[in-house]
C-alpha cells in the first residue's frame, strides 16, 4: 500500500537527515561540493524521481556524471608489475662521477634530486599479495633538472631471457594459464616451468628467484639492480660503462617460505603497510647507490658479456662504488593519481648517460611507452602530476586526448621565425647519443658470446651458505611438485646438473625421481668462477634490530614489569614494539593498569614479527592452551627460526606446544639475550623443523 505523500520539502529533509548526521561528525571546513562542472549540489544522497516510491529520472545529470564517472575508475592493469606500492622521497649525491658523465645529478654532490620509487611484485594481479616467491620490480623516478631519469631495476640482477623478442612468451607462461585462470602470482605451475625447461639461458635467474631474495621481509630490505649495462658520457666524450645498484641501510633480509606463504593470508598488504607504516613512524627507509664502472677494453677481457642481461659482474672484479643516497620520506596523498598513473620508461634518460647495446634493453625502450599509451589513454600521460618533470619542459607536440596544456602563439612547428618565445633546440646542452660504431650483416641473430647458461649459475649457487642452498633445494622442490607434467620436473633437473650434481641429486630425491634425469647439451663450456660472497644474502643481512618489529603476547595478568623491560630492551635497540592480546581492547596487567593491544591475538600471528616474547599470568598457558592462534604463535615463531622470550608462564605454553626448546628460547628477564637473538634468525634450527632436501 502506497502512503499518503508528505509534503516534497519535508520528505526530502527526513531522507537526508541521516547522511547529514555522519557529516556532522567530520571536523574541518568542507567545501561546497559541486558536479564536474562546477555547479553547486544540494542532496547527494538520493536520486531524482517522480514521488516517494517513483521511477528515477534520465533527466538527473548529478546521478549520470556521478555513475559514468564510476564506471570508468579503473584503468587497464600493467600486464606485468601490477601489484606495487611507491613512495616519494630524495637522492643526493655524495661522490661525484664528474670524471665519467655530464648528467647533472652524478655531478653536483649534494644536489637533492626529487624521486618517486615503485617497487612490485611481478607476476599477480593488482589485488594480488605482497608476499609471494617472485622478483620485486624496483623503478625509481628522478626528477633531474635535466629532465626525468627513469632507473626502472628489479630486486634481482639479472634477467630471464636474453631477447625482447622473448618477454610475452615468459610472461605468458608465468601469468595464471589461460584456459583455468589460475594460479595467481606464482610460478609453481606447469607453463612456467616448461617455458623455462626449454629456456637455458632463464637458469642463472632461476637459482636467484628460487633463493630467498625472491621472499623479502621488507621492500626496505632489499636490494635494487639497473640490470643493464648503461654508458656514462663525459664531457670530452669518452664512453664507460657502468651498472647501477641499489644497497639498503637495513641490509637483506628475507622471510622464510613456510611465513611468506602463511603472511599471504594472514596480511595480503604486508610489504605496503611496512613501507606505510615505516615512512609514517619517521623510519625513513634508505637506500645507497652504488656503480660498477668499466671500461669497453676491461669489458672484453670478463668471461662474459656483459650485453647479455642473464650475467652479472662479480663485485670481486669490479668493486661497486658507492655514490649517493636515497630515502623515501613521503607516502603519496592519492594511491590512484601516484602509485598506479606514474609511468616509467627506460627511455626516459638525461644527457650524459646513454644506453647500451643489450638487446633486452633495446625492446624495453620501446615497450614501456607504448605500454604508457595504452594503460594511461594518451600521449599526454606526461602532463599528469607524478610523471611531469619538476624542469621546465616545451616542444611542438600539441593536442591528444587529455590535453592539460593551453600552448599560446600560432608556431607549433620547426623552424620557425614568427614567434621569438618558440622552443628551439640547444646545441650544447641537449642530449646526444654516444656515436658508436657499428656495423655487421642485418639478421635475427643470437651472439656466440651469449652461449654460457649455467656458468654464473653455478657461481651464484655455489656461492650461497649451506643455509641458502638448502633454500634453493627447499624452492625447486616445492615449485617442481606442483607441477603436474613428469617430463617438465625432470627436463628442470636434467638443466640443473649443469649448475651443481648435488642440488640436481637433492632435488631429485626430493621429487622421489626413480633415477636422476640426463643433463641436456650446453651450448658452451661451463665454467668454475671464483664464489661471490657478495651474492649471499645470510652474509649481508645486518645484525640489528633497526626496521624491525617484537611482538609480546600478554593475557590479563601478565606481569608489567616484564612486559616493560623487553618493551624497552626491544625499543632501545631500534625496533617498533607491538602488543598482542587474547582481546583487541587490551589486557589488565598485574599492575592492574590496561595495556592497549597493538592487535588481536586470533588476527595478529607471530608471522608479523621479527622476535617475540609471551608475556602470561600464572594461569595464562591454562587459558590458552587450548586456543590454536595462542599456540600457533609459538610454533611459527620458532618453525620461522626467530628469537623467543618468555616468562613462567609463556614458558608453561610453551611446553604445552611441544617442541623442544633450543638457545633461542630465552628467558624473558634475560633482555640482553633475547635482543642479541632477535637481530637474527637461528638457521641452524632448521633441520629440527622441516625436513630439508
Ligand atoms: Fe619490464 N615492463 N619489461 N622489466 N618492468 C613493465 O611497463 C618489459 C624487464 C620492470 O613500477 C611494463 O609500465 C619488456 C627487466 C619494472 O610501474 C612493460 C621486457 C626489468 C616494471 C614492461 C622487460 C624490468 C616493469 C608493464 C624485456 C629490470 C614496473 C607496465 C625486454 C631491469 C614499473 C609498465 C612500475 C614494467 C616490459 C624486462 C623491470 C610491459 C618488454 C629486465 C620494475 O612495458
Amino acid at each position: 500500500m502506497v502512503s499518503k505523500a508528505k509534503s516534497p520539502s519535508k520528505a526530502a529533509k527526513e531522507e537526508r537527515g541521516n547522511g547529514d548526521e555522519l557529516h556532522q561528525l567530520a571536523g574541518g571546513s568542507h567545501p561546497p561540493m559541486t558536479t564536474d562542472q562546477g555547479t553547486p549540489i544540494s542532496d547527494d544522497q538520493n536520486s531524482l524521481r517522480v514521488g516517494q516510491r517513483g521511477p528515477t529520472l534520465l533527466e538527473d545529470f548529478i546521478l549520470r556524471e556521478k555513475i559514468t564517472h564510476f564506471d570508468h575508475e579503473r584503468i587497464p592493469e600493467r600486464i606485468v608489475h601490477a601489484r606495487g606500492s611507491a613512495a616519494h622521497g630524495f637522492f643526493e649525491l655524495t661522490a661525484s662521477l664528474k670524471n665519467y658523465t655530464t648528467a647533472r645529478i652524478l655531478t653536483e654532490v649534494g644536489e637533492k634530486t626529487p624521486v618517486f620509487t615503485r617497487f612490485s611484485t611481478v607476476a599477480g594481479g593488482a589485488g594480488s599479495v605482497d608476499t609471494p616467491r617472485d622478483v620485486r620490480g624496483f623503478a625509481v623516478k628522478l626528477y633531474t633538472k635535466e629532465g626525468n631519469w627513469d632507473l626502472v631495476g628489479n630486486n634481482i640482477p639479472v634477467f630471464f631471457i636474453q631477447d625482447a623478442m622473448k618477454f610475452p612468451d615468459l610472461v605468458h607462461a608465468v601469468k595464471m594459464e589461460p584456459d583455468r585462470g589460475f594460479p595467481q602470482a606464482a610460478s609453481a605451475h606447469d607453463t612456467f616451468w616448461d617455458f623455462i625447461s626449454l629456456t637455458p639461458e632463464a637458469f642463472h635467474m632461476i637459482m636467484w628467484a628460487m633463493s630467498d631474495r625472491a621472499i623479502p621481509r621488507s621492500l626496505r630490505m632489499i636490494e635494487g639492480f639497473g640490470v643493464h649495462s648503461f654508458r656514462l658520457v663525459n664531457a670530452s666524450g669518452k664512453s664507460t660503462f657502468v651498472k647501477f645498484h641499489w644497497r639498503p641501510k637495513l641490509g637483506l633480509q628475507s622471510t622464510v617460505w613456510d611465513e611468506a606463504v602463511k603472511l599471504a593470508g594472514a596480511d595480503p598488504d604486508f610489504h605496503r603497510r611496512d613501507l606505510f607504516e615505516s615512512i609514517q613512524a619517521g623510519n625513513f627507509p634508505e637506500w645507497e647507490l652504488g656503480v660498477q664502472l668499466f671500461t669497453e677494453e676491461q669489458a672484453a677481457k670478463f668471461p662474459f658479456d656483459h650485453l647479455d642481461a642473464t650475467k652479472l659482474i662479480p663485485e670481486e672484479l669490479v668493486p661497486l662504488k658507492i655514490i649517493g643516497r636515497m630515502v623515501l620520506d613521503r607516502w603519496p596523498d592519492n594511491f590512484f593519481a601516484e602509485t598506479e598513473q606514474v609511468a616509467f620508461c627506460p627511455s626516459h634518460l638525461v644527457p650524459g648517460i646513454d644506453f647500451s647495446n643489450d638487446p633486452l634493453l633495446q625492446g624495453r625502450l620501446f615497450s614501456y611507452l607504448d605500454t604508457q599509451l595504452s594503460r594511461l589513454g594518451s600521449p599526454n600521460f606526461h602532463q599528469l602530476p607524478i610523471n611531469a618533470p619538476k624542469c621546465p619542459f616545451a616542444n611542438h607536440q600539441r593536442d591528444g586526448h587529455m590535453q592539460q596544456q593551453v600552448p599560446k602563439g600560432r608556431v607549433a612547428y620547426g623552424p620557425s621565425s614568427l614567434q621569438d618565445d618558440a622552443p628551439r633546440e640547444d646545441a650544447s646542452r641537449g642530449f646526444r647519443s654516444f656515436p658508436a660504431e657499428e656495423a655487421g650483416e642485418r639478421g635475427r641473430i643470437r651472439s656466440e658470446t651469449f652461449a654460457d647458461h649455467y656458468s654464473q649459475a653455478r657461481l651464484f649457487y655455489t656461492s650461497q651458505t649451506t643455509h641458502e642452498q638448502a633454500h634453493i633445494a627447499l624452492a625447486l622442490v616445492f615449485e617442481l611438485s606442483k607441477v603436474e607434467t613428469l617430463h617438465v620436473r625432470e627436463a628442470v633437473v636434467g638443466h640443473l646438473r649443469h649448475i651443481d650434481d648435488d642440488l640436481a641429486k637433492r632435488v631429485a630425491a626430493g621429487l622421489a625421481l626413480d633415477k636422476l634425469p640426463p643433463a641436456p647439451k650446453a651450448k658452451a663450456p661451463v665454467l668454475d668462477m671464483p664464489p661471490s660472497p657478495a651474492l649471499q644474502i645470510i652474509g649481508k643481512m645486518k645484525r640489528t634490530l633497526q626496521g624491525r618489529v617484537v611482538g609480546i603476547l600478554v593475557n590479563d595478568g601478565s606481569d608489567a614489569k616484564t612486559v616493560a623491560s623487553v618493551r624497552k630492551a626491544a625499543e632501545a635497540a631500534g625496533a617498533t614494539v607491538k602488543v598482542v592480546a587474547p582481546k583487541v581492547g587490551g589486557a589488565k596487567l598485574s599492575d592492574g593498569k590496561k595495556l592497549v593491544a597493538d592487535g588481536q591475538l586470533a588476527g595478529t600471528p607471530s608471522i608479523n614479527f621479527d622476535a617475540v616474547a609471551v608475556v602470561l599470568s600464572a594461569d595464562g598457558a591454562g587459558q590458552l592452551r587450548d586456543e590454536a592462534a595462542a599456540i600457533d604463535f609459538l610454533r611459527d615463531a620458532f618453525g620461522h627460526l626467530k628469537a623467543i622470550a618468555l616468562d613462567a608462564g609463556g614458558q608453561a605454553l610453551f611446553e604445552v606446544t611441544g617442541l623442544d626448546p633450543d638457545d633461542g628460547v630465552i628467558a624473558a628477564t634475560d633482555t640482553k639475550a633475547f635482543i642479541e637473538g632477535a637481530k637474527g634468525r637461528y638457521f641452524d634450527r632448521e633441520p629440527r623443523v622441516r625436513t630439508l632436501p
